[in-house]
């Protein structure tokens, strides 16, 4: 098999959309809402049926240190594998295809190629990273960070979670406590297969993007200290109001970036009053700050405009505040062969695409650390993600998938 029959393949998209609805009903929580946290046994189950399917393809199972599951199919004469995968944990209250697609979709790649009878030159390794999302531990896309160097595996492991667990020990609670070191195989290549998650692709009608970028990343957690008092007798001169100051905080980030630029973005995710009493004015406000950008010193003047306000802020509202970064990472350049790889493989099956920057963050961009890599983007309906209505249509499924196998032949033909 060679690459001039290289579009005449293709997956079996029902089996795939079979996988995704199947893991789709794996880890929800008691709210029923699908919650399949980084180390959580909802994150254990899903692992445990993927490894299932990887086993059944006859893969080769490798879990590393801080839990990154890869599938190898092994075998081939030049050692750099071409990586392909993506993560299988979520957010809470999620939707089914955020990166479990791109993992999935690998899974599915390697299939094909195997019923084809291919004989590729080099191995093929789908990856599930562990951790992409941070909902637990930050920063997200840690498994993938460690695996690029990024960050010391002890480090890693040493995280202690949202909910005061520590990351070493629950992945040693749900099994996936590897042993191989991260970096182990190091890629010819790593392609990534994903939803979009914003509105673009369906807005301009178009099935795929080649994505170039992905923009810059910045999350903090602020915590505020006023006083406690009485909500009915403290007149507002006299008030420390933490969660006040909060507030300002939240529409002062709003002002910002919407004055600033059209595609800086701003999110408080997370935000925590105490006592949390109706009629008591919050003593202490934690809260999370998510800033991006594609422009590395348009987002650098937001995390200092931001420092400065929180100056301000101190002294007029006369509250402590102290900030704790949790993760940062400047925008990144894709591969620009394999980038044109994605757009001729998608051109060669009729399939019109556009080059895009990424506002969601990816294991592609630490993999691009260490390795030529690229992602793929099929479209989200009304640009929905990190909620239960994301979704994307069956055909868009197949088509960015069998992009994905094309882009792997042609990796794993060449020389
Ligand atoms: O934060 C992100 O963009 C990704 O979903 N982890
Ligand atoms: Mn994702
Ligand atoms: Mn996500």
């Amino acid at each position: 098999m060679n690459t001039r029959s290289v579009n005449t393949l293709s997956i079996d998209a029902g089996r795939l959309l079979g996988r995704l609805q199947e893991l789709g009903r794996i880890g929800h929580d008691e709210q029923g809402r699908l919650a399949r946290v980084a180390a959580t046994d909802a994150d254990k189950a899903g692992r445990d049926r993927l490894v299932g399917w990887m086993k059944e393809a006859g893969l080769e199972i490798a879990v590393d240190r801080i839990g990154n599951v890869f599938g190898i199919w092994a075998g081939a004469a030049d050692p750099r594998p071409v990586m392909v995968g993506s993560h299988i944990d979520t957010v809470v209250n999620a939707g089914i295809y955020d990166g479990t697609y791109g993992v999935l979709a690998g899974l599915a790649v390697i299939e094909t190629l195997q019923a084809a009878g291919f004989v590729p030159r080099r191995p093929i390794v789908v990856v599930a990273f562990t951790n992409e999302e941070g909902a637990r531990y930050a920063p997200d896309m840690m498994g993938s960070l460690v695996y690029a160097g990024g960050l010391g595996v002890e480090e890693a492991l040493a995280t202690v979670g949202t909910d005061g667990s520590v990351l070493g020990e629950e992945l040693a609670r749900i099994g996936y406590a590897g042993d191989r070191e991260p970096g182990f195989l190091k890629p010819h290549a790593y392609v990534e297969l994903h939803i979009e998650q914003g509105p673009i692709l369906e807005q301009v009608g178009l099935p795929i993007g080649a994505v170039e970028t992905l923009q810059g990343i910045s999350w903090q957690r602020v915590t505020i200290k006023g006083t406690a008092n009485h909500a009915g007798t403290t007149p507002m001169s006299m008030r420390r109001d933490a969660g006040q100051a909060a507030a300002r905080v939240m529409t002062f980030l709003r002002d910002h970036v919407t004055r600033s630029h059209a595609q800086s973005v701003a999110t408080v995710g997370c935000l925590r009053l105490e006592p949390d009493v109706i009629n008591v004015i919050p003593s202490r406000a934690t809260f999370t700050v998510d800033l991006r950008d594609p422009d590395e010193s348009r987002l650098r003047d937001a995390e200092a405009a931001l420092a400065r306000f929180l100056d301000e802020l101190s002294v007029e509202e006369q509250v402590r505040i102290s900030v704790e970064r949790l993760a940062r990472f400047e925008p990144v350049l894709f591969d620009e062969a394999l980038v044109e790889r994605i757009e001729e493989a998608a051109s060669r099956r009729g399939l019109p695409s556009r080059r895009m920057t990424s506002g969601a963050g990816h294991d592609a961009q630490m993999i691009a650390r260490i390795a030529p890599s690229a992602m793929i983007f099929v479209p989200s309906h009304q640009g929905i993600s990190h909620n239960p209505r994301e979704h994307t249509e069956p055909q868009d499924l197949a088509a960015g998938a069998d992009v994905l196998l094309d882009v792997v032949m042609q990796l794993c033909a060449a020389p």
